[in-house]
């Protein structure tokens, strides 16, 4: 009896074990914990406020006089409540444009609030907002300064390098930090008004300052044309690659500028290191405010065509709402903002696949962990993956009944790498399954406008990844 019992235990151990199944590796380039944060960020606001908001200008020369600088009216909890209710995460604040005026009191300069009619800090405020709402902060500091005698030698360096120091010890926590590349040469230059050339590669030593920042701020993610957090998406227009991987070799991006844009758009297969792409782009045709543009703020509709082009394409989404000159975000900008969010919650408010029937034509070592309904279940960290040596594959979804399906969301488990290169989308119509969309990349988050169907059923097909794939959402709406 007892050798049965023994011999029963050791059945029971051996077969647990065989059904024990081994995660599926990485695939390089991975997001480190703080881009992978930024990617579930989703729409960030970038503020574009300074001197500019009151010459009617989109880049001040350097010459204007602090005095010229004087909101009236400004209140920035009315800033960040419009911007939390339009579903924002975090702010990006211009604490110094290329004309230099800062926006904080700066010690080392004088050219700065401090002497404007407003004397308050607005670094102070904005961040004091930020964290009454529950949003993250920002810091964009512009590299080029035409407000600056020094600018061009390395005494700049070191006021450059002050005044991060000043920003990320006094207004912390900062989530991303915004390296501008822009430098059109002429500038007041403390009165020299002459045009100054820098070599782009060497002067600031960037290396040497991120590493400065990190010191105070190890999780902070550095946007710039090449990252190293996050890369530039190629335009201003709120387009990111219909092929959009997160994966770029920053080499590549100097090796030769012609066609610079598209590959920032689109991201390299094989890219060596993980820098997403973040798209920027103004609610109005300018970063600054200005009043002749009050009639051209964009519409619900076009900012949602933007929603589209960027988070539906797995970027993330850095919109632009400058304040006016009374300090305010203009009440056609507020409009707009609302009107676009309740077109987001109205389109993606009923997901069809929640919790649906859902299989697969294989999965994981036939492990619970992996299968199908994971990408049913509403939880990101679960996610439906097949055998290391199948790369293509099916999960279909059915419904309780025949709905109307408009759009599609798929989700990739990023944590392990992007892998997905192509798929097709299928509906179940007429007694076959009818191809409703046809893309490539998916990422963090893909969404597809599909052709409106009644179908009780959907089914999507991988069929190209680099490795295994993993999928951790599909809904569809
Ligand atoms: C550009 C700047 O020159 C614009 O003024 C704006 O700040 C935009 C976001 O980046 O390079």
């Amino acid at each position: 009896m007892k050798k049965l019992i023994y011999a029963l235990a050791a059945f029971t151990v051996l077969s647990c074990a065989k059904k024990e199944v081994t995660p599926p590796q990485a695939v390089m380039p991975v997001p480190s914990e703080a881009q992978l944060a930024w990617h579930e960020m989703e729409q960030n606001a970038f503020v574009h406020f300074t001197t500019n908001t009151f010459t009617d200008k989109e880049w001040g020369y350097g010459d204007e006089q602090p005095s010229v600088f004087n909101p009236t009216e400004l209140n920035t909890d009315q800033w960040i409540s419009a911007l939390k209710d339009a579903g924002f995460k975090g702010v990006i604040l211009t604490c110094k444009h290329h004309d230099g005026f800062c926006l904080w009191p700066s010690q080392y300069t004088e050219h700065s609030v401090k002497n404007s009619p407003y004397k308050g800090d607005i670094v102070k405020q904005v961040s004091e907002s930020c964290k009454k709402h529950g949003l993250k902060f920002g810091i964009y500091l512009s590299p080029w300064d035409r407000n600056r005698a020094d600018y061009g030698s390395p005494a700049y360096i070191e006021y450059y390098r002050n005044q991060l120091k000043e920003l990320f010890h006094s207004y912390g926590p900062v989530f991303e930090m915004w390296f501008d590349g822009a430098n059109g040469g002429d500038g007041y230059y403390g009165g020299a008004n002459e045009k100054r050339k820098i070599n782009g590669a060497t002067y600031y030593d960037w290396p040497a300052t991120l590493n400065m920042v990190r010191e105070m701020e190890p999780n902070v993610i550095f946007f710039s044309d090449a990252g190293p957090g996050v890369r530039w998406v190629g335009n201003e227009r709120g387009i990111a690659g219909e092929t959009n991987w997160n994966s770029i070799t920053p080499d590549t991006l100097y090796a030769g500028k012609a066609g610079i844009e598209n590959l920032l758009g689109t991201g390299s297969e094989n890219g060596t290191h993980w820098i997403p792409a973040e798209v920027d782009v103004s609610i109005r045709p300018g970063w600054f405010y200005h009043a002749k543009e009050d009639s051209l703020v964009k519409t619900p509709q076009q900012l949602f065509d933007i929603y589209m082009t960027s988070v539906g394409r797995g970027s993330t989404l850095l919109l632009n709402v400058p304040p006016d000159k009374r300090g305010l975000i203009h009440e056609n900008d507020v409009q707009a903002l609302k009107g676009w969010r309740d077109l987001l919650n109205e389109t993606f408010k009923t997901n069809l696949a929640a919790k649906a029937k859902a299989t697969a034509t294989s999965y994981r070592g036939e492990a619970d962990a992996y299968a199908a309904t994971n990408v049913t279940d509403g939880n990101k960290d679960t996610y439906w993956a097949t055998d290391d040596n199948v790369t293509t594959g099916s999960v279909e979804i059915t419904f309780d009944k025949v709905h109307l399906v408009n759009y599609m969301v798929l989700q990739e488990y990023i944590k392990l790498g992007q892998r997905v290169k192509t798929f097709t989308v299928e509906a179940w119509k007429d007694n076959a399954w009818q191809k409703v969309a046809d893309a490539t990349t998916i990422g963090h988050k893909r969404i597809l406008k599909i052709d409106p169907i009644e179908t009780d059923k959907v089914r999507v097909n991988i069929t190209a990844s680099k490795a295994c794939p993993l999928i951790s959402a599909i809904e569809v709406y």
